[in-house]
């Protein structure tokens, strides 16, 4: 049966260790070199990323979050988890499961860095990577997309080496023939896994699975599915095209499909942002300008944080406004240099403002930038300060 080893990478024909380097983590599969659809997701991610920072956390149960009463579990580590606590619990709870656990806040920005450089390994791969959050993504690795002439169950062994090695933190990874699924079996041996689902098995494997297990349904859809007596996978396997649009609408198509393990989703590139804007629709409409103008500096703020949080800054500021008859309107200024300030974006937007305000009633307002740019090529010192 095919096989690759998980610790030099390299594929052999079968057997239960590396012929190269006698290694026992081995990933065996009728069709692991047929499949090219991966998704990676990082182990416990926010707090792998603080014991790969302070290594004295590492046999700690760890549990990032802000700690005190109100506070709730972003994540807990594997250690942790031991005891019970998990992502979404309130704070107080999980310490109560476990007492003895260290709390770290969350450093998002930090997180964002790995993420990036994370990112920057996957598109060495290939550069059809669709990221679905910090942590995880979906990678097309066939033959039309990758980079790099190696089968893809190879590269994924790869990154996910590279990832360990350079970065210091574990992902898991699923490989197989589509999203669903390569989601699905990324998630099946956490933490470090690499798991695959074929096509032979996957009509049989999802059978017996709860219908909260496909991709779209929640604890609302799986509620009604009960309600009419579908509790698995394998009851809706049973079931008709025509007799799933007829109970579930539309998606009664991709609960057809998705049942046998089918699912058409391409994976989309990241594409990157081109504005960040803000708007706020009022609860009646404002027509006195100093009114309108005191609406814009909150927008302003928000777009400033945005902006510094995805370390851009833009060139165009753009003011939007609609009236009460829904007239849609957006004024634009082009800076001399890029801004990330909220009081340069205020003040730019507060002058286009000033034009519009003419006693008009306007439902919406809006504040944005566009031309974007890294946030190091933004705001340079005043020539006339200090
Ligand atoms: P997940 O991938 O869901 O969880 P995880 O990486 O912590 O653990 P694992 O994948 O090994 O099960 O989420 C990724 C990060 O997103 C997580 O580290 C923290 C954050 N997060 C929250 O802030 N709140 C949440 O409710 C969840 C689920 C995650
Ligand atoms: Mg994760």
């Amino acid at each position: 049966m095919p096989a690759l080893c998980r610790d030099c990478c390299v594929p052999f024909r079968s057997g239960p260790d590396c012929p190269r380097c006698g290694s026992l983590r081995v990933v065996e599969h009728p069709e692991l070199f047929d499949l090219s659809i991966a998704h990676v997701d990082c182990d416990a991610f926010y707090a792998s990323v603080e014991k790969r920072d302070d290594p004295s956390l590492i046999p700690k149960p760890v549990i990032v979050g802000h700690p005190g009463g109100r506070g709730v579990v972003t994540t807990a580590c594997y250690v942790a988890r031991k005891f019970g606590p998990r992502s979404a619990m309130p704070m107080f709870k999980a310490l109560e499961l476990c007492p003895h656990a260290v709390v770290v806040p969350p450093d998002m920005a930090k997180y964002r860095r790995v993420s990036d450089s994370m990112r920057a390994l996957f598109l060495r791969a290939t550069p059809l990577v669709e990221p679905l959050s910090l942590d995880e993504a979906y990678l097309d690795l066939s033959a039309e997309a990758r980079l790099v002439d190696r089968p893809p169950a190879v590269l994924l062994a790869r990154l996910q080496r590279a990832i360990e090695r350079r970065i210091g933190i574990t992902v898991s990874a699923g490989l197989s023939y589509n999203k669903f699924l390569a989601k699905m079996a990324s998630d099946r041996n956490k933490p470090r896994g690499f798991s695959i689902i074929g096509k032979a098995e996957a009509v049989a494997m999802l059978a017996p699975m709860p219908v909260g297990a496909l991709f779209g349904v929640g604890a609302a859809t799986a509620a009604r599915m009960e309600e009419a007596g579908i509790t698995t996978i394998g009851h809706l396997q049973t079931l008709s095209e025509a007799e799933l649009t007829t109970r579930f609408g539309r998606f009664g198509r991709a609960l057809f499909l998705m049942a046998r393990g089918e699912d058409g989703r391409r994976i989309q590139p990241d594409r990157p942002a081109k504005s960040v804007s803000n708007e706020t629709t009022f609860a009646r409409d404002i027509r006195d300008p100093a009114q309108l103008m005191a609406a814009l500096e909150p927008l302003a703020i928000k777009v400033a944080g945005r902006l510094e949080r995805a370390g851009l800054a833009g060139r165009t500021v753009v003011l939007k406004l609609k009236t009460g008859g829904f007239k849609s309107l957006t004024r634009n200024h082009r800076l001399p240099d890029p801004t990330g300030r909220a009081d340069m974006l205020l003040r730019v937007a507060g002058a286009l403002l000033e034009r519009e305000a003419d006693g008009r009633a306007f439902r919406l307002i809006g504040v944005g930038v566009s031309d974007l740019c890294p946030a190091t090529e933004a705001d340079p010192p005043d020539l006339f300060d200090g």
